[in-house]
């Protein structure tokens, strides 16, 4: 009996769902949420979920979401021949894959989110930020350092979560690795030996550009609305925005310019400037959407 999974291929942590159950060769029912629609809050959904979050793995009774999750109960209960490896049952082994996860969800990703944010929402993102992705790749790269996957010489759970992260890095920021050997290295194997990762992503940067501009259209609508209407009192621009963006700026061209210097005395800090959401044509991070 297929699984069914409550997914959009634009959302990168359901992306991660998708590729895992594509290295499983599992049979996937997909239904496909659209939350500008917001077809997540509706009842039915609810009952299932009442987080509202996708992805969402149905599996008989069971029901799971959290990508990290979804992967490990994929894993355990499919995993079989290969179980041992993808999300080992040593201890040790185990903890450094769960190491590898946490830190995905709760370092990489969750800088990457932070930087574009803003850029999402027309603005630029900060300089700070950035700085925070670039260390968050970094230590990947010192993961990377000895060992052909994330946690070890095996492909675990981890890779599949760090690989989406990374993908929409590459997309959305177009982030140079070549700064971080390892990265790039390991970059280019999930490319080769992820079963469906290119045409996955490759589907989901061309649904993501028209979800980008359904998004800014809707944001649009709703500014003109707030705009047209008479300002509360008190309310005021903060005159000091553009002075601090401009600032910013600066800071950005003399990030580019810099010769490359030992940082934290391991990694380089010269990174291409980030581009702005528009130009992006690849893909994107959705959690960085809500
Ligand atoms: N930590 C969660 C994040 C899931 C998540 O943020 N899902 C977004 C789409 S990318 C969502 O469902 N947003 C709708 C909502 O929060 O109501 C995971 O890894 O599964």
């Amino acid at each position: 009996m297929p699984l069914d999974l409550y997914y959009n291929i634009i959302s990168p942590p359901c992306r991660v769902v998708l590729l895992f159950a594509k290295w499983l060769k599992l049979d996937l029912n997909l239904i496909e949420l659209d939350v500008l629609k917001r077809e997540h809050y509706k009842p039915e959904f609810l009952k299932l979920n009442p987080q509202h979050y996708i992805p969402t793995l149905v599996d008989g009774d069971v029901v799971v979401w959290e990508s990290s999750a979804i992967l490990i109960y994929l894993a355990e209960k499919y995993g079989a021949t290969q179980n041992d490896t993808l999300y080992p049952k040593d201890i040790a082994q185990r903890a450094k894959v769960n190491q590898r996860l946490f830190y995905d969800i709760s370092t990489l990703l969750r800088s990457v989110t932070a930087y574009y944010h803003p850029i999402l929402m027309g603005g630029e993102g900060k300089l700070e930020d950035f700085k925070k992705v670039q260390d968050a790749v970094a230590v990947l790269n010192r993961f990377l350092h000895e060992s052909r996957w994330t946690a070890g010489e095996h492909i675990t759970v981890a890779d599949f979560a760090i690989a989406v992260t990374v993908a929409a890095l590459d997309g959305l920021l177009h982030f140079d690795f070549s700064l971080y050997p390892n990265v790039h290295r390991w970059y280019e194997q999930c490319k080769r030996e992820l079963v469906g990762y290119t045409d996955i992503t490759k589907e989901a940067a061309q649904k993501t550009q028209s979800f980008l501009e359904r998004f800014r259209a809707m944001r649009e609508a709703e500014q003109h609305q707030l705009c047209s209407q008479p300002q509360q009192q008190g309310q005021r621009q903060q005159p000091e925005a553009g002075e601090q963006q401009g600032q910013e700026k600066q800071q950005y061209i003399e990030l580019q310019t810099q010769k490359p210097r030992e940082r934290n005395g391991a990694e380089t800090i010269k990174q291409q400037r980030p581009v702005r959401g528009e130009g992006a044509d690849d893909s994107t991070k959705m959690a960085t959407e809500d």
